[in-house]
């Protein structure tokens, strides 16, 4: 894992080079997990083979992205294939070393399709599997409605919907217990009080800081959301941002001018964690209605020491939700 230490010692202005170390101090955690880099590469040969797609979740054109529901040995799956963005520090090799394909010709415009060597031509991709009916809904294209909560409406209809749902957050402790991801550990202050681990998010592939997504989630675990904050958590809360914020100017360079930190409500999983993107990404879910930064949250607190348990919070909800039906069986909407 990275402390500040290894961190010191890195290229913090190019994640290029940072690359290089990166890759070492993964095989170096992979072998003390008894799989090596090596392992990692041929093991991911080629499970997807035997894909079979049953349909087209949703896609978008503009994101390149595509959602797609299949078997996967029999098993209910889903695969996330995404285009990602060309980097700069790519593009002498992607223009020297790539076939060119003449399309069309017309005074000075032309087109081309540019073959990439198969390295800078690379699709990140997301598997679930076994995915659940959860999991098929959350990517199927949805209209979606704002609902309005207050204190009451949390007590009364929220809680016992998500309770009764027992969401299941295995992997985010298999992330504090170091059990997945240990190599992909930016920072952590262990304190099983005011600690937290700092990661990359699943959505973000590292290849570049544009898109920077990482997420701080706390060691303590009896935290759900936003809703069971008080002043209480203001130690934790003043520990995410200010050692978060250091851990990401060390590693990638970035200042907090040039970061977005907030909280998801409703958030996709119920154990506290904080995300942190970079400024000017259009990350999803940081828009008005869901997104809540970190530094209002921590004055809301500091304000009202119980101002998440009795404000009216504001959220959207997708048309197949079942939290949506309870709004309505309530008569909330
Ligand atoms: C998730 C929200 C959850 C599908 C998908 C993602 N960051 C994660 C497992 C490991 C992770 C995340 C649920 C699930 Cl695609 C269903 O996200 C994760 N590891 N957001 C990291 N680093």
């Amino acid at each position: 894992m990275a402390d500040t230490d290894t961190a010191a010692k890195r290229e913090t202005d190019s994640i290029g080079t940072d690359e290089l170390s990166q890759k070492a101090k993964r095989a170096k955690a992979d072998n003390e997990n008894g799989r090596g880099e090596d392992a990692k590469e041929s093991e991911s040969e080629n499970i997807l083979s035997g894909f079979k797609t049953s349909s087209v979740l949703s896609d978008s054109a503009r994101e390149k992205i595509i959602f797609i529901r299949g078997k996967l040995a029999d098993q209910e799956a889903v695969v996330v294939l995404e285009k990602t963005p060309i980097r700069e520090d790519s593009l002498a090799e992607l223009f020297s070393g790539s076939r060119l394909k003449l399309e069309m010709r017309n005074d000075i415009y032309s087109t081309y399709r540019l073959q990439a060597p198969p390295h800078l031509n690379e699709i990140k991709t997301t598997v679930v599997c076994p995915a659940t009916e959860k999991h098929i809904k959350k990517y199927q294209r949805q209209e979606s409605f704002l609902v309005e909560e207050t204190g009451e409406d949390y007590q009364s209809i929220t809680l016992p919907y998500i309770q009764k749902q027992s969401f299941s957050v295995q992997w985010v402790y298999n992330i504090l217990e170091k059990k997945a991801e240990g190599d992909r550990i930016v920072y952590e202050d262990p304190d099983p009080e005011v600690g937290f681990v700092l990661l990359p998010d699943l959505k973000w592939d590292q290849k570049q800081v544009d898109d920077l997504y990482l997420i701080a989630i706390a060691h303590q675990r009896d935290i759900g959301s936003l809703r069971d904050l008080t002043s209480e958590h203001l130690p934790l809360l003043q520990n995410i941002f200010q050692k978060g914020k250091e851990a990401i100017l060390q590693h990638y360079n970035l200042p907090a001018s040039k970061l977005r930190v907030y909280l998801h409500y409703q958030p996709s999983y119920y154990h506290l964690h904080v995300h942190f993107t970079k400024l000017g990404y259009e990350a999803p879910g940081c828009g008005v209605e869901r997104a809540h930064l970190l530094s209002d949250v921590i004055q809301n607190l500091q304000s009202d020491p119980e101002y998440y348990k009795t404000r009216t919070l504001y959220f959207p909800l997708r048309a197949d939700d079942g939290l949506l039906s309870k709004f309505k069986e309530a008569g909330r909407l």
